[in-house]
Parts: structure tokens; C-alpha cells; sequence
């Protein structure tokens, strides 16, 4: 009886044990497997050795984020959570809501593309442009919209994520109206005179910003304002914006059109696709180093007027092999390389194939898309080529990069720390 009792509880022990055993196992690989997933959304650097041998690569450059601590690089949220914070984005999500459903008065900020004769510029000038006008409206308690100029609404590549700004323009024809320019001269082709334009210069605008009572500036209750300069980090030096965004990393913000994007836009289900099928097309897994290089030749590249940036573009790509060379990566690496120019793409592929993919793709200037103006180029899809390029070079591991808000509004959108950021034209010296 003795014996056959103490058989039974053993045999209960060892069946405890093995349940014990089991269930830790299928926790330990949950858990794993949920640690791979993050890394996989987020694309996040396989190997923390890449980031500490990387560090030293840059150290002084122009976008002077904080620096990480070495060998770790944050994940997309945590970079987000630091230059961005939290708590605004419920804020305004609120205001703007109460505003459309007229809770409180109805006063209005559009970035506005539709203006005759008053261009928005390039995709980067947008992207500064709706930052810079978010962060307007929030300063002045208004609602943000926003009015495309192309015929495919921009709900086709992007769609509104924190707040209505898509509000139909129809709603606010009864309402007194302004029409603001707020940039470049290049921009606009004729003056009109219902038009405000009254700075000569970015540097007049800015020092105007800093002195002047915004909220009784902007004061019709519809203020459509067409604008290609990113002027959001003056706008942070307002002692009123303070109350609003209080826990927005100050100082100069190199990712504010990071924050403004996160905030405003999802990316439609159509572009998510072309974007998956072009990563793997390309070979653009988390599985390479991703080296992104945006060569902007210049307007006269993408047939638009004679305007030349006299970029040795040869450079840039020494820049990279010197960068694989220096480092001596283990893991596979690849230059990803987006350009406005079709010459500097077969130039890639002849003489660095085995390393360079691009886009197949002849690049359009995102204004020359609109309303049919060109009769070689289909609209819609040079404008997902446009994207594609600006995402897929924001996805990359490090940058080598042109003076050109395109690249560089692509480095804000994924918060890329400074130390993975260099130019191409100082880039030898850095490397040297
Ligand atoms: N597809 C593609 N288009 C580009 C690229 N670089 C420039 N462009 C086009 O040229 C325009 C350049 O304007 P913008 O983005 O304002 O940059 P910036 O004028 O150089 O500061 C973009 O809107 C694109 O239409 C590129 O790498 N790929
Ligand atoms: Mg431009």
C-alpha cells in the first residue's frame, strides 16, 4: 500500500515537472518570437555592432539629433516617444473634432495646393510646408486641412490618421476667407493681388514669426495658405505653443515633419502594397544593411527649367564603398539609390551592380504631374514612384544624402539618429 502510494505520487511528480517544463518552453518562444516581431516593424538593425562601429562614422553633421547611447539603436517608437512625446496628439485630436463639429467656432488652417498661378513645390516643400502648417494651426487652436492639387486625391497614397484634415472644402465656402503665399519666389507665376505675400525672404519671415502675435495675424475664419518653407522649428521658440506642446523635444527639432507625419498621415492600403512588392523586388529586407543614397541632380534633370546642382554624384558613390570598406561588414549590404535622374541610375547599375538597386523608374517633379501637364507621364503613377523612392530611402539603415528636402524630410520621417546621416559631397572627408 506503502509503496504503491509513493509510486503514485512520484509518477505525479515527474507528470508536474513535465507540464512545468512545457509550458516555460512555449513562453520562452512566445516571447522570443514577439521580441523578432517588433524588430521586423520597426526595421530595427539586426546586429547592435553595426550601430557601435557606425557611431564614430559622423559625428559632426547638420541634423544634430541626440546622441543614442552606443550599440543601441532605439526602435521606431522609442526614437518617436523621444523627439515627439504623447500628449499634444490626444489634445489636438480633441480640438479639431470639437472645431469640425462646430462646438467651437469654426476657424480654419489649409495648405492649399489649388492656387492659380502659386505652386506647393517639391514633395520635401509639401512635407515642410503641412508640418509647418499643423504646428501653425495648433499654435493658433485652428483646424488643419489639407487641399491637394492633383487629380487622384491624396487619400490615394495617404489617409488621415489623427484627424479629419480631408474635412470637405464645400463646408467652408460661406465662411470669410484669405489667401496667404508663404515661400520661395520660384514657386509662383503670376501676382495676384488678393494673394498676401509680404516677405521677400525666409530669414524676413522667420524674424516676422518671432515677433508677431500669430493668433490675431490669422485671423479670418478660413486662412488658406499655399507653403513650400518649413518654418515649424520657429514656431517652437513661441512661448504660446509651450502651453500646447509641452513635452515636444525643443531646441532645433530635426524631426518635426517626423512627428507632423505620424500624427496626420497612414499610409493607403494600395501604397502599402506597391511598397511591399518594391522592398522585395529590390532585396530591401532587414536581413541587409540598407545604405540609402538620394542624388538630386537639379530641375534641369527632370526636364524643368536650367537649374543644375553640380553634384559629382561619382562621389557619393565612393562615399558608400569607402563606407563597406571601412567598416568591413559581415552581413550583406545594399545601396539603395533614388535620384531625379535617369543618367545617374544606368551609371549605378553599370558600374556597381552587384551592389546598387533603384527603382525602374524615369522621375518626375511631383508638380509636373499635376493636371495632366505632361503627356509622357501618367499622373498617378509617378506620383507612387515619388513615395516609394522618399519611403524606401527613409527605411534604410544610413543615408548619404544631397542638399534637398527630399532626402532630408526622408531621414525626419523615420527619426534617423544623426550618427546614421552624412552628405555626400563632405562625406570623403569624413571618411578620410
Ligand atoms: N522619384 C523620385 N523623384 C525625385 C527624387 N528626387 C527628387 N525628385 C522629384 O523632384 C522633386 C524635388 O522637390 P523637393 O522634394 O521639394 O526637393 P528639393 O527641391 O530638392 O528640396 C520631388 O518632389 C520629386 O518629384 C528621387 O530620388 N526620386
Ligand atoms: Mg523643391
Amino acid at each position: 500500500m506503502m509503496t504503491k502510494c509513493t509510486r503514485n505520487l512520484r509518477t505525479r511528480q515527474k507528470v508536474i515537472l513535465f507540464l512545468s517544463v512545457t509550458m516555460f518552453s512555449i513562453y520562452w518562444l512566445f516571447q522570443r518570437d514577439k521580441g523578432t516581431e517588433g524588430k521586423h516593424v520597426t526595421g530595427e538593425m539586426p546586429n547592435p555592432e553595426i550601430w557601435r562601429s557606425l557611431y564614430p562614422f559622423h559625428g559632426n553633421d547638420d541634423l544634430n539629433g541626440e546622441r543614442f547611447s552606443l550599440g543601441q539603436m532605439p526602435t521606431y517608437e522609442q526614437r518617436k516617444e523621444a523627439r515627439c512625446g504623447h500628449n499634444w496628439q490626444e489634445s489636438y485630436k480633441k480640438l479639431h473634432q470639437d472645431i469640425l463639429q462646430a462646438r467651437r467656432p469654426q476657424r480654419f488652417i489649409v495648405f492649399t495646393c489649388t492656387e492659380e498661378g502659386y505652386g506647393c513645390g517639391g514633395y520635401g516643400n509639401r512635407l515642410g510646408g503641412i508640418t509647418s502648417l499643423l504646428f501653425l494651426s495648433i499654435l493658433t487652436q485652428r483646424a488643419f486641412l489639407i487641399e491637394w492639387d492633383h487629380e487622384a486625391p491624396l487619400e490615394r497614397y495617404l489617409v488621415p490618421k489623427g484627424v479629419q484634415w480631408n474635412y470637405p472644402m464645400e463646408n467652408l465656402e460661406h465662411f470669410d476667407t484669405r489667401i496667404h503665399y508663404i515661400g520661395k519666389k520660384e514657386h509662383f507665376k503670376q501676382i495676384r493681388n488678393d494673394v498676401l505675400k509680404p516677405w521677400k525672404t525666409k530669414l524676413d519671415f522667420q524674424t516676422w514669426i518671432r515677433h508677431t502675435d500669430l493668433s490675431s495675424y490669422f485671423k479670418h475664419p478660413v486662412e488658406k495658405i499655399v507653403g513650400n518653407w518649413n518654418f515649424a522649428n520657429a514656431l517652437l521658440e513661441k512661448p504660446l505653443l509651450e502651453n500646447h506642446l509641452d513635452e515636444l523635444r525643443r531646441g532645433t527639432n530635426d524631426s518635426l515633419v517626423g512627428c507632423a507625419f505620424d500624427f496626420l498621415f497612414l499610409k493607403s492600403k494600395e501604397l502599402e502594397t506597391r511598397l511591399r512588392a518594391a522592398r522585395l523586388s529590390l532585396g530591401l529586407t532587414n536581413k541587409v544593411f540598407k545604405v540609402g543614397l538620394h542624388i538630386r541632380m537639379g530641375d534641369v534633370s527632370l526636364q524643368r527649367g536650367s537649374k543644375s546642382n553640380n553634384l559629382n554624384y561619382r562621389a557619393f558613390f565612393h562615399c558608400a564603398q569607402n563606407l563597406r570598406k571601412q567598416k568591413g561588414f559581415q552581413m550583406g549590404i545594399k545601396l539603395f539609390l533614388a535620384t531625379d535622374d535617369k543618367e545617374v541610375k544606368q551609371y549605378a547599375l553599370k558600374n556597381y551592380a552587384s551592389h546598387v538597386v533603384t527603382l525602374d523608374i524615369t522621375p518626375h517633379h511631383i508638380t509636373s504631374l499635376a493636371g495632366r501637364k505632361r503627356r509622357d507621364s501618367e499622373p498617378v503613377e509617378g506620383i507612387f514612384n515619388v513615395m516609394l523612392d522618399h519611403f524606401l530611402l527613409s527605411e534604410c539603415d544610413f543615408l548619404i544624402l544631397s542638399r534637398s528636402t527630399f532626402g532630408l524630410t526622408a531621414a525626419e520621417l523615420k527619426f534617423h539618429p544623426a550618427q546614421t546621416v552624412t552628405f555626400g559631397n563632405k562625406c570623403e572627408h569624413a571618411l578620410h
